[in-house]
């Protein structure tokens, strides 16, 4: 039976993740933790077990997976890229302390350990269409230096120590349930909010900007189907590249425009995050995950809009 911490779980993913995962591995079996209690999370913090955990306090790791039996770490705890780029030490404190307080934990307790890396693992020397798995990374930004030496550290903890380390190279991630935590993606979650309020967005992504997307529903399934894999079909088991669409910002208006014609997309750049984009892939090749544990994500840019504006129609209503 899995016993599974997440950390970082008022986050994005972990608000949705822990009630996928309760509802999947039973409510007692999935222990939520985050750095702080924040309002809105209360169903999520009163439907199992929850921890205030601070993942640069190592004993307090290891105190919190002793106290529950826990076996498998999902670590979401992340500063993402472009409040990275606001303070990058407090970036790399918290993907990289944090992150090897979590494989000492998963070390000592022989637990499972996830951690998502991103396509900000890449940077502007990577071939930028249909990235390949394998390639350049040279990223230029303080959270994609984090997510390389995430991947490679992971790495190195499954061959020198046997941990069972796992992880997804995660695209921008679109949901309805809680806002984004401070990245270059984040526009194509603002654009829907904007969109169902105010029928305009104006985007500090520029035209013509292509990035890697996904829903999170396929991303949750990302995260479980690879954490069941059969480890010894396992290639690539810290970084697989997945994607499930790749879009500008005018291709993501007029996706919405099928809904809502009257919806007007501006621009105003915001060229921190512009030239965080560029450094970015256009689109990546995700056929070892495919190969590998069988990754096949459910929804395109149109059935995701349409089920985006249903549901946060009936949010914001
Ligand atoms: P998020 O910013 O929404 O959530 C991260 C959570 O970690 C926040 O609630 C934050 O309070 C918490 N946190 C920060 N420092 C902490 C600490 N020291 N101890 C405990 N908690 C701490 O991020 P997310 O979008 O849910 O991302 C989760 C993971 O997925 C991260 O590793 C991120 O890099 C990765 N990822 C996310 C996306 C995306 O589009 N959301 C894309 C690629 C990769
Ligand atoms: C960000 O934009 O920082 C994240 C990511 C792609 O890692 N959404």
């Amino acid at each position: 039976m899995r016993k599974i911490l997440v950390t970082g779980a008022l986050g994005q993913i972990g608000s949705e993740l822990t009630m996928k995962l309760r509802d999947t591995y039973g409510n007692d079996n999935i222990i939520a933790s985050s750095r702080r209690i924040k309002e809105g999370h209360e169903k999520l913090i009163e439907s199992g077990p929850f921890e205030v955990l601070n993942i640069n306090d190592g004993k307090e790791v290891s105190n919190v997976v002793r106290k529950h039996n826990v076996n498998t770490i999902i670590n979401l705890a992340a500063i993402l890229s472009a409040v990275g780029e606001k303070d990058p030490l407090a970036c790399w404190n918290v993907n990289m302390n944090g992150l090897i307080n979590i494989l000492e934990v998963g070390k000592e307790e022989k637990c499972q350990v996830f951690t998502p890396s991103s396509i900000a693992a890449f940077g502007p020397n990577t071939p930028p269409d249909n990235t390949p798995q394998d390639t350049i990374q040279r990223p230029s930004t303080i959270y994609g230096v984090t997510k390389v030496a995430g991947e490679i550290l992971c790495d190195y903890y499954f061959k020198k120590f046997g941990v069972d380390t796992r992880g997804v190279r995660f695209p921008g991630l679109i949901s309805y349930e809680t806002l984004p935590g401070g990245g270059t993606t984040d526009y194509a979650v603002h654009i829907y909010y904007d969109a169902v309020k105010n029928k305009e967005y104006t985007s500090f992504i520029d035209k013509g900007t292509k990035m890697d997307m996904m829903y999170m529903p396929d991303a949750l399934d990302a995260i479980i189907n690879l954490m069941e894999a059969d480890p010894s079909k396992l290639i690539h088991r810290n970084a697989f590249n997945v994607t499930a669409m790749s879009f500008a910002p005018e291709e993501l208006a007029d996706s919405i425009r099928k809904i809502i014609p009257e919806f007007k997309l501006k621009y105003d750049v915001d060229h921190v995050r512009q030239a965080i984009a560029e450094s970015w892939p256009n689109s990546l090749d995700d056929t070892a995950a495919r190969e590998e544990w069988g990754w096949n994500p459910k929804y395109d840019i149109d059935s995701m809009t349409k089920d985006m504006l249903e549901k946060l129609s009936a949010k914001l209503k």
